[in-house]
């Protein structure tokens, strides 16, 4: 018997990945072998615990697994510590709470308006409600480095957080962790990075690392660094020397502190990308994913966008409509966008005017594009597929009572769907994607 629901289900996303491009800067296509390893056996298993130390028989196997990506972490990213079992980002970072702090503790986190995360102390995540967050923001959206070191010192003097993150999900320039290290060893705060976004740019050796200025390193494995869903937590030398059982706090606080049992197969895919991201090819994917992005923003600004930092000087590139669309524009750019088969997300902007539900931006990236084998060349063909699409969309405003948008919104994504722009460039992305197989 066969679940011919799911089934077709599966088909057609495949089909929707096969025929669009996938701009969203934290997504990617894990390799074939990894998929693989993701389907294995391995989900069969149970394995509470850590290498040799488990609460289950049979793990003889899945100990050599979990070693072998712990070792491949510890080296791939020049660090002494490793867990790799964070079922994902979020839990992998309520785990460094865990290990560092008290409940009620004050903490610090860059707020998700102006680009971090809901688990770096957001009201609504259990990092703001537990413990006694402080936010820090950006202080333009231009200039080569955004944010406020001024607000940052004096937010650190006045509230003694026992944590701080540096680490951004929608930042497109260069982050300089030693900036955030003077700030936090001053105050004798733990320093954690997040570097989810560009875990795959640093073992890439196109963005610096943190390692010499952090006391901990979170990341998830499927973004830049193209593995399974999952996460990994590291501890730094210098994390080490602050305290020396940070690693076994660390270990305590994921399992049995969050999780159960490990997912191994996720382990094992983990293992694998690990074993990709350390192969020479791997340095020239995160090259190109820089250059990608960078020519992408060129054509984008050349079309007249406005982009936050003025470009992108990583995988990452986030506009402001707000002066092209007006105030919550973000909403038709992804709309429309989608229709064509260029898929992306609305995204707030530093100083946003609006909300996350209808933010002024749109953020996208090229780390899948740039697994599909597509260079500058394509990059200008989406750029200017981009800027057709967002030319239709000026003769809409996103009305200023909220009650008239839901019925706005629905008149426009049936406009949308009629306009023959958008049904030309549907099949012309099509085209363009299907000469780039996914893996
Ligand atoms: N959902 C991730 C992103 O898109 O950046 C963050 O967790």
């Amino acid at each position: 018997m066969k679940d011919t629901k799911i089934y077709n289900l599966v088909k057609k996303e495949e089909k929707r990945q096969k025929e669009g491009v996938e701009l969203i800067p934290s997504e990617n296509y894990a390799s074939a072998e990894i998929r693989k390893v993701l389907s294995s056996y391995l989900v069969n298993k149970y394995s509470e615990g850590y290498p040799k130390k488990r609460y289950y028989g049979g793990n003889e196997n899945v100990d050599d697994v979990e070693v072998l990506a712990q070792e491949r972490a510890k080296k791939l990213f020049r660090v002494p510590f490793a867990n790799v079992q964070p079922y994902s980002g979020s839990p992998a970072n309520l785990a460094v709470y865990l290990a560092t702090c008290q409940p009620g503790d004050a903490i610090m986190g860059q707020s998700l308006t102006a680009g971090g995360h809901l688990t770096h102390g957001h009201f609504v995540s259990a990092t703001g409600i537990f413990y006694k967050s402080y936010q820090y923001g950006l202080k333009s959206k231009t200039g080569s480095d955004l944010f406020d070191y001024d607000q940052i010192k004096q937010l650190v003097k006045e509230h003694k957080p026992k944590l701080i993150w540096v680490g951004a999900t929608a930042y497109p320039l260069i982050i300089h962790y030693e900036k955030f290290a003077r700030i936090a060893d001053e105050a004798g705060a733990y320093l954690a990075a997040d570097i989810a976004h560009v875990a795959g740019l640093i073992a890439g050796g196109v963005h610096p690392s943190p390692v010499p200025y952090v006391h901990i390193i979170t990341t998830t494995t499927h973004k830049t660094l193209r593995g399974p869903r999952g996460a990994m937590i590291m501890v730094t030398a210098k994390g080490l020397k602050k305290d020396p059982d940070l690693g076994d706090k660390v270990n305590k606080a994921v399992f049995p502190g969050l999780q159960g049992g490990p997912h191994d197969n996720q382990t094992a895919g983990i293992a694998v990308a690990l074993f990709e991201a350390s192969q020479p090819s791997f340095k020239k994917y995160a090259r190109q994913i820089v250059s990608n992005s960078k020519v992408l923003a060129k054509v984008l600004i050349d079309g007249g966008l406005c982009l936050v930092g003025g470009g992108s000087e990583n995988h990452l590139l986030l506009v402001d409509l707000s002066p092209t669309l007006g105030p919550g524009s973000g909403i038709f750019a992804q709309k429309a966008l989608d229709m064509v088969g260029l898929t992306l997300n609305k995204n707030t902007v530093p100083e946003e005017p609006m909300s996350p539900f209808y933010p002024s931006g749109i953020r996208l990236g090229t780390p899948a594009s740039t697994t599909r084998g597509m260079k500058e060349k394509e990059m200008k063909f989406i750029g200017e597929t981009m800027l057709e699409v967002i030319n239709l969309l000026k003769i809409y405003r996103l009305p200023a009572e909220k009650e008239k948008r839901k019925d706005y919104i629905a008149r426009f994504d049936k406009e949308m769907k009629n306009n023959k722009t958008i049904k030309e460039l549907r099949k012309k992305v099509r085209k363009f994607a299907l000469r780039f197989p996914i893996p």
